[in-house]
């Protein structure tokens, strides 16, 4: 009897040791910030150290933290293994916003298995190796913005697979590989804004089957029959587009990409008229008023380069609307006469051709 008594005693003895030791746990966290902040945020234990001029990570943090911000502090470098190495692996959260990073080691984020946001926006990163990311494997948001990005390569993400927002504006990127986003299926978010694309391979956002918003303003965007399709795939997929201006071809200079209506497969030689030895043949080009349209034969711009002796050529051109028309009547043709013409909408960047073989046979 006096046996079973003294265990029980024991039992609550060991009880009040471990709840004091819970107490002190909680104390420790919020002590040992120096002049950081700490404090609970959203049910997490957040340490802000922001604009505190620190140059590194502070060493002595406590491994509970699960929200650290480090933004505005002169870092320079995420180096191998270092929240391992400060004991940071319940990070859910990390911000280092305007550190002057220009080095993330590929290893760096090892460890940080449970991280859901990084912004790393506002430094000086101008590439990130894919492999970076292998350790995050929960990341929900990627903050690159503001960087100096130049391209995203074929690697640049591992597979991440909860990763739902990826922000890449304000970088300088000219390139952007086919299967950039391929490992990373539930993307919902690509912002791409103020970057310095051209174009996008068509394919960079297929199989992307949550993806809802991808936002390319501010890229000097070449608005031509192949960005055409680009944007027409865009569509098809239902997504929310936010569009670039063009910069490119020089007569669509400051119109959106969706506002400019670039005459794809829509100039068409619409009729052939034959009035005895005049025949003439019509072209005509819907969406593209006061732009060119122009007949060539045997690689040559009929009315701009000489040399044709025979047939000669009359040309008539009128912009009514939204048509224009340039119409060629070639005079007194020939009992025997076969030739391609071909009528193509000026300028080569926006290269839009139709053929017809015009052969006569007088009887
Ligand atoms: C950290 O503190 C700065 C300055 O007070 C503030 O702007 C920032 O929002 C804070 N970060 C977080 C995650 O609350
Ligand atoms: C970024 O930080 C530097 C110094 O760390 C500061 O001079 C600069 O104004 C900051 N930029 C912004 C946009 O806050
Ligand atoms: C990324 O790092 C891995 C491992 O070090 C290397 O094999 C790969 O070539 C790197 N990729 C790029 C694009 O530098
Ligand atoms: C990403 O970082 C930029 C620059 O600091 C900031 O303006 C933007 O709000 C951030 N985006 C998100 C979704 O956190
Ligand atoms: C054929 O075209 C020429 C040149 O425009 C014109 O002088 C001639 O009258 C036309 N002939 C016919 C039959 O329309
Ligand atoms: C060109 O031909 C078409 C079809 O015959 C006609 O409707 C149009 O008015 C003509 N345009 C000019 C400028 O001759
Ligand atoms: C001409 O183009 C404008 C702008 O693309 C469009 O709003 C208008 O309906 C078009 N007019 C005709 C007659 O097709
Ligand atoms: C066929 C044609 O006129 N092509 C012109 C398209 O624009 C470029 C640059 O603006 C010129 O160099 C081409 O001659």
């Amino acid at each position: 009897m006096i046996k079973m008594l003294s265990k029980s005693v024991l039992f609550s003895v060991l009880l009040i040791v471990t709840s004091c030791v819970a107490n002190q746990e909680i104390e420790d966290w919020t002590k040992n910030c120096k002049k950081c902040s700490c404090k609970w945020l959203n049910g997490r234990r957040a340490v802000n150290c922001s604009n505190l001029k620190l140059d590194e990570i502070p060493s002595d943090l406590s491994v509970e933290i699960a929200d650290l911000d480090l933004s505005y502090n002169p870092i320079h470098e995420l180096s191998k293994e270092i929240f391992m190495i400060n004991g940071l692996i319940n990070l859910r959260i990390f911000r280092c916003h305007n550190c002057s990073l220009s080095n993330l080691n590929i290893n760096a984020l090892r460890g940080l298995d449970i991280l859901i946001k990084l912004d790393l926006s506002k430094n000086n990163l101008d590439r990130i190796n894919g492999s970076t990311f292998q350790f995050t494997e929960d990341l929900i948001q990627l903050n690159l913005s503001f960087n100096k990005l130049t391209f995203v390569d074929n690697d640049f993400l591992s597979d991440l697979i909860n990763l739902r927002e990826i922000l890449l504006n304000d970088n300088e990127i000219e390139w952007i590989g086919e299967s950039a986003f391929k490992r990373v299926p539930a993307l919902r978010l690509i912002n791409l804004a103020n970057n310095r694309l051209k174009r996008i391979n068509t394919d960079v956002f297929k199989n992307l089957q949550r993806l809802r918003t991808v936002d390319l303003q501010g890229n000097p965007w070449i608005c031509d029959c192949q960005s055409d399709e680009f944007r027409r795939k865009i569509s098809e997929q239902g997504l929310l587009l936010l569009s670039p201006s063009c910069a490119e071809p020089s007569i669509l200079k400051g119109k959106t990409w969706s506002e400019a209506d670039i005459p794809c497969d829509r100039s068409a030689i619409t009729s052939i008229k034959i009035v005895s030895i005049n025949i003439t043949l019509s072209c005509e080009a819907i969406g593209f008023s006061g732009h060119d349209l122009y007949w060539m034969t045997d690689g040559k711009i009929i009315g701009k380069d000489d040399g044709y002796s025979f047939p000669k050529y009359v040309l008539s051109k009128a912009s009514e609307g939204n048509y224009t028309w340039n119409n060629l009547t070639i005079t007194n043709v020939a009992d025997e006469y076969q030739r391609e013409y071909k009528c193509a909408i000026q300028n080569s960047s926006l290269s839009n051709e139709n053929k017809v073989i015009l052969v006569v046979k007088l009887l």
